[in-house]
């Protein structure tokens, strides 16, 4: 997962919230010059109590029946109007979201930074630009690639017969597009393969613009929303059609320190949060938590950087997650571990893809899947679904 956006929006401080990590937060542009990476967690139920199991999780947690499943998460540099052109960081750092399955795009929804990031009175500026602008950034990149070597591609692949769908797959791979992806594309804008050298500049941004909607599907993370000003901006926000998540990172921050610390009761996604001792704190604490719970918990039900994560896997991917176990009655693996590991997968995914998660040579040699609920039999192209308790037998010793 990708956190992209203009300067100073608090891309770093969600990421920061989201893992933990310490990193450079600060209210200037452009704090952030290389990327940053961590791992955050994806929340969801866990199958435990349903299964009337104790868990013991190896690769996840588990917190109270929910299964915290660790995914990656990337921070970037941010993105200034003609970064293409090579303005501000230029859009070098494109490369570190390049295979980024989804993107938030953290805005500063308080209006209180301009187009480059620079502060301006809270509430003078609109963000619905911000989040066209890196949009455009980001198609105008991928245009330049395939534009690079455009006439000269086309023509060579008209003369000898080659497949522009195949090219153009081939340009992109390393954005993640693949050959499917831009096929899809093609055919739904019905751009004329057998002529590529007669597309417009206009159709091949056209091409684009579709394409990294499919590929880099993202939401927008209304950051700083517990600025009275934010809540006008969240509603144009919404009314863009964009998936928006209103959130405040730094509110996230502090709490999961003061978890950390025994301050707090809160997990992250909890809609509100529980100081075990109002005497231990000192005034400066008792005050900043104090305004988290009105002007975040209260006005918002919760900081929203869960929510934000959980929605771009589960919302935006469709994903899916899945329980591997080695032994179906006793959902162990060979160790005797109860529900040891959780994985993501894309939604869609099938039981010869989960084997290929789990270990290659598992794919290899995979003969059948079960269902740990039914005891049923699962074939190769079986479509998982979320929550699935899987294993997965093989002809190898691994089986
Ligand atoms: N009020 C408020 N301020 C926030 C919030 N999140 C971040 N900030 C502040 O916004 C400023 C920028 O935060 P960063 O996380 O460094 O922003 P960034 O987008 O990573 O900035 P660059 O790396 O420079 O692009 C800092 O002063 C943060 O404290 C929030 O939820 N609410
Ligand atoms: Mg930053």
């Amino acid at each position: 997962m990708g956190v992209v956006g203009k300067p100073n929006v608090g891309k770093s401080t969600f990421f920061a919230a989201a893992t933990l990590k310490d990193v450079p937060i600060a209210d200037y542009p452009f704090t952030t010059i290389q990327p940053n990476v961590g791992v955050a967690h994806l929340r969801t139920k866990c199958v435990c109590r349903e299964m009337g199991v104790t868990d013991a999780p190896r690769n996840s947690a588990c917190v109270n029946g929910t299964r915290l499943v660790p995914v990656k998460i990337v921070d970037v540099a941010g993105l200034v109007e003609g970064a293409s052109k090579g303005k501000g960081l230029g859009n070098q750092f494109l490369d570190d979201i390049r295979q980024a399955d989804a993107l938030i795009q953290v805005v500063d929804a308080s209006g209180s930074t301009d187009l480059e990031g620079r502060k301006v009175p809270p509430g003078s500026h609109d963000p619905v630009g911000d989040v066209t602008m890196v949009e455009h950034e980001f198609d105008l990149w991928m245009y330049g690639i395939l534009k690079k070597d455009w006439e000269k591609a086309t023509r060579s692949l008209e003369q000898t017969g080659g497949k522009i769908v195949e090219h153009i797959a081939e340009r992109l791979s390393g954005l993640s597009v693949t050959f499917a992806d831009a096929e899809q594309v093609v055919l739904r804008l019905h751009l004329r393969t057998e002529k590529p050298s007669s597309w417009t500049d206009e159709q091949i941004m056209q091409f684009v613009v579709e394409t990294r909607k499919l590929t880099k599907p993202s939401l927008v993370a209304a950051n700083k929303a517990d600025l009275p000003t934010a809540r006008a901006n969240i509603d144009s926000l919404r009314r863009t059609g964009r998936g928006v998540v209103p959130c405040a990172s730094e509110a996230e921050l502090l709490l999961r320190k003061a978890a950390e610390h025994g301050l707090v009761a809160y997990s992250p996604g909890d809609p509100a949060f529980e100081v075990k001792d109002p005497l231990s704190l000192t005034p400066a604490q008792s005050h900043a938590l104090k305004m988290v719970d009105e002007m975040v918990m209260k006005a918002y039900g919760g900081t929203g950087v869960q929510d934000a994560i959980d929605r771009s896997f589960f919302g935006l991917l469709k994903a899916i997650v899945v329980f591997p176990v080695e032994d179906e009655t006793r959902l162990t693996d060979k160790d005797g571990r109860v529900l040891p590991d959780a994985f993501v997968m894309k939604g869609g995914s099938t039981a010869l893809d989960l084997a290929r998660t789990v270990h290659s040579e598992l794919a290899e040699s995979f003969l059948y899947a079960i269902d740990a609920r039914t005891g049923k039999r699962l074939g190769s192209e079986h479509v998982l679904s979320n929550r699935d308790i899987v294993k997965i037998v093989s002809s190898g010793k691994r089986g």
